[in-house]
C-alpha cells in the first residue's frame, strides 16, 4: 500500500458507532415484522412484477434470538457514483458475518455489477478490510455504472453464485442499482436459487429516501467537503470585494445539496430546480432575477456575490427540459449517423429537426452550451448533465444583460441634468467552479462512518434473518447512535411505475426537493435576507477528533426534516 496519511492512520482506530440492539446482541437480532407494505403507487403493477416479494413487511432488530448460523458465503458490489462511506458498508458487512459465523467468506466482486456478471472478484479478509476502515473512495473493490437489469444477466449472476456457493448479495448502491437488486431478488426466489439480495441506499445527491431511509450515505460528507469550499470562497470574496463566484454543485436530479449547501452557508443565490420547475420559469426570467439582485447589490456597492446552482436545472427549465427530450431523442434514434458528423454538422442536423419552440430555446442559449448539449450521451443516449457548464452560461447571459442596462444608464447619463442624476456603471466580474468529484471520495464523516457501517451490519443481521428483497435501514439519524434503530424495508414499498425509454418500467421513486418541506421552507424564510445583505457561514473543514457539537453533527437538512 502507498504511505498513509497522519489522518488516515489515526482514522483506522476509530471504532464506528452501531445501534444499540447490535452492541447487545451482535447480528443475532430478532427482526420484529410489522404491518404488510405497499409500493408508493401503481400497487396492481408492481405486485405483478414482483410476485414473491411485494407486500412483504417491514422488519425492526428488536431483541437477542438465538440461533446457529452456518458459514454464509456473501458477495458484495459497490454501484453507480463514488460516495464516502461505502468502504466501511462492507466493512460493516464483513464484521457482520464473521459475528455471525467466523468461517463466513465474503466476495468483493470487482468495477460494480459487471463483476458480479464477469465473476470478477477478489476474496475480503481481515487484512485487507482493515487497511480500508473509515477511508474514503470505492478503491477496495471499485465501481461501475454497468446495469444489471435483463434476465439473462441474472441467469450468469445465479450461475456465479452457485459456482462459488454465494448464497447472499449485497448490492451498494443508489435508486437505479436497488430497483435492479428487487428485480434480481425476484428472480433469485422465482428460479429458486436460494441467494439472498439486500440493498444499501447510496449516494451523495440525497434523493433516495423516504420515512424508513432517512438519508442516503454520502450526502453528509459530501455538503460537507461543498460548504467547506463554499465558505473559503464566501471568505475570498467578502474579501477582495471584486467577483461573484458561480458555483455549480453536483446532484444529478435532485436540488438536496444545493439546498444543503445553502443552509450551511448562506449564499447570495441559490436555484432550487424544484421551485424553477414548480413556478414553470423560463431560463430569461431567471437571468433577470439574477441579474436584479447583481445591479441592486453594485448599486449599493457590492460587486460582489455568491451563487449556488444545481447541477440538474438546465432539465428542470421547462423549455429547456422539452428541448432535451427532443434531442435525446432525435439524437438516440439516429446514433450512428449523429455521432458520424463534425461539429458543425451536429449543429445543422439538430437545427433543421427540433421543433420551434425548442429551437428558440437552443439559440437562446451561448454556443459553448448548445455545443455542451450535443456532446457524448450517457449509455442510454442521455444528455450527461454534470457536462454541461450552467455555471458559465448563467455569467455570461448576467454578463450580456449588465451589458445592456450600462448602455441604457450610459445613454441616460448623457440626458442627466447635473453628475448626482447619473448612475454608475454595474460592474461585473464572474469566477466560475464545479464542486462534485472534490467531495465524492472524501473520508467519511463521523456521522458517515457510524451509518455507514451500520447500515454493512444492518446488512449481514438480514441475511442471517433469512430476509431478501431488503434495503437495509438504519433510522432516527438526528439522534445519537445509542438510539438509533435497525431494521430493513422490502425494495417493492419505494417502487412505481415510471415512463423511461419508450416504456413503463417498475422503478425506486426519486425523492426530489419537497417544496412544502421543512427544509427548503427555512431555506425560503431567509434568502431574500441572505441575497441583499453579507449573511455569508464560513463552516471549515469536517472534523474527525475533538467536541461532539463540532464532530457529530448532522445535516441541516436531515435535523430539520427530523426536528
Ligand atoms: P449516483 O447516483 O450513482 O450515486 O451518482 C451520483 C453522481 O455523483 C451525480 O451527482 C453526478 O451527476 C454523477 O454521479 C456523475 O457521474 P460520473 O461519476 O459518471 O461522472
Amino acid at each position: 500500500m502507498n504511505q498513509i496519511s497522519p489522518l488516515q492512520q489515526a482514522r483506522y482506530d476509530y471504532q464506528p458507532k452501531l445501534p444499540p440492539v447490535f452492541l447487545e446482541c451482535g447480528p443475532f437480532a430478532a427482526a420484529r415484522s410489522g404491518e404488510e407494505t405497499c409500493s408508493v403507487s401503481d400497487q396492481k403493477q408492481i405486485k405483478a412484477l414482483f410476485p414473491d416479494t411485494y407486500g412483504l413487511p417491514a422488519v425492526t432488530f428488536v431483541r437477542r434470538s438465538v440461533f446457529d448460523c452456518p458459514p454464509i458465503k456473501a458477495g458484495v458490489i459497490l454501484s453507480g457514483g463514488q460516495a464516502p462511506g461505502g468502504h466501511n458498508v462492507i466493512a460493516g458487512l464483513f464484521d457482520g458475518l464473521k459475528a455471525l459465523n467466523p468461517d463466513s467468506e465474503l466476495f468483493g466482486f470487482l468495477g460494480g455489477p459487471s463483476g458480479l456478471i464477469d465473476n470478477k472478484y477478489i476474496m475480503l479478509n481481515e487484512g485487507l478490510v482493515d487497511q480500508y476502515r473509515n477511508t474514503g473512495g470505492f478503491d477496495m473493490i471499485c465501481s461501475g455504472r454497468t446495469k444489471l437489469e435483463k434476465d439473462e444477466q441474472f441467469a450468469q449472476v445465479a450461475r456465479n453464485c452457485a459456482q462459488h456457493g454465494i448464497k447472499a448479495i449485497v448490492i451498494i448502491g443508489g435508486d437505479d442499482s436497488n430497483t435492479n437488486a428487487c428485480a434480481l431478488a425476484q428472480y433469485m426466489l422465482s428460479h429458486q436459487t436460494g441467494v439472498q439480495v439486500i440493498g444499501c441506499p447510496k449516494t451523495i445527491d440525497g434523493d433516495l429516501k423516504n420515512a424508513w431511509i432517512e438519508v442516503s450515505f454520502g450526502f453528509d460528507t459530501a455538503t460537507k467537503v461543498y460548504s467547506e469550499l463554499i465558505g473559503n470562497i464566501m471568505r475570498d470574496a467578502n474579501s477582495a470585494r471584486k467577483y461573484w463566484h458561480f458555483i455549480k454543485l453536483m446532484g444529478r436530479s435532485a436540488s438536496h445539496i444545493a439546498l444543503e449547501c445553502a443552509l450551511q452557508t448562506h449564499p447570495n443565490i441559490c436555484l432550487i430546480s424544484e421551485e424553477v420547475e414548480k413556478k414553470g420559469m423560463s431560463l430569461d426570467q431567471i437571468v433577470d432575477e439574477m441579474t436584479a439582485l447583481v445591479v441592486s447589490r453594485a448599486d449599493r456597492k457590492m460587486k460582489y456575490g455568491v451563487v449556488l446552482i444545481p447541477e440538474g436545472l438546465i432539465e428542470f427549465i421547462p423549455e429547456s427540459k422539452v428541448l432535451i427530450a427532443e434531442l435525446n431523442d432525435f439524437i438516440g434514434k439516429d446514433k450512428e449517423t449523429f455521432d458520424g458528423l463534425t461539429s458543425d454538422g451536429k449543429m445543422e442536423y439538430v437545427v433543421k429537426r427540433l421543433s420551434q419552440a425548442s429551437l428558440k430555446a437552443f439559440e437562446s442559449m451561448p454556443l459553448m452550451i448548445r455545443k455542451q448539449l450535443l456532446a457524448d450521451r450517457d449509455p442510454h443516449g442521455n444528455v450527461q448533465v454534470s457536462r454541461i457548464e450552467t455555471e458559465k452560461m448563467l455569467a455570461m447571459l448576467i454578463e450580456e444583460r449588465l451589458a445592456g442596462i450600462n448602455g441604457i444608464r450610459a445613454e441616460n447619463n448623457k440626458k442627466a441634468q447635473n453628475e448626482s442624476g447619473k448612475e454608475k456603471p454595474v460592474e461585473f466580474s464572474a469566477q466560475t467552479h464545479f464542486f462534485g468529484y472534490e467531495g465524492r471520495c472524501a473520508a467519511p464523516s463521523n456521522f458517515d462512518a457510524d451509518y455507514c457501517y451500520s447500515l454493512g451490519y444492518t446488512a449481514a443481521a438480514l441475511i442471517g434473518a433469512g430476509k431478501t428483497g431488503f434495503m437495509a435501514s438504519v433510522r432516527y439519524l438526528s439522534c445519537p447512535a445509542a438510539e438509533w434503530e435497525a431494521g430493513g424495508i422490502p425494495l417493492t414499498m419505494m417502487m412505481n411505475m415510471e415512463h423511461r425509454h419508450g416504456k413503463d418500467v417498475p422503478v425506486i421513486k426519486k425523492a426530489l426537493v419537497e417544496l412544502s418541506g421543512k427544509p427548503f421552507q427555512a431555506f425560503a424564510e431567509h434568502r431574500q435576507a441572505w441575497g441583499v445583505g453579507t449573511e455569508y457561514v464560513y463552516p471549515g473543514p469536517i472534523q474527525y477528533f475533538g467536541p461532539s457539537a463540532v464532530c457529530d453533527q448532522t445535516t441541516v437538512t436531515l435535523r430539520l426534516e427530523q426536528a
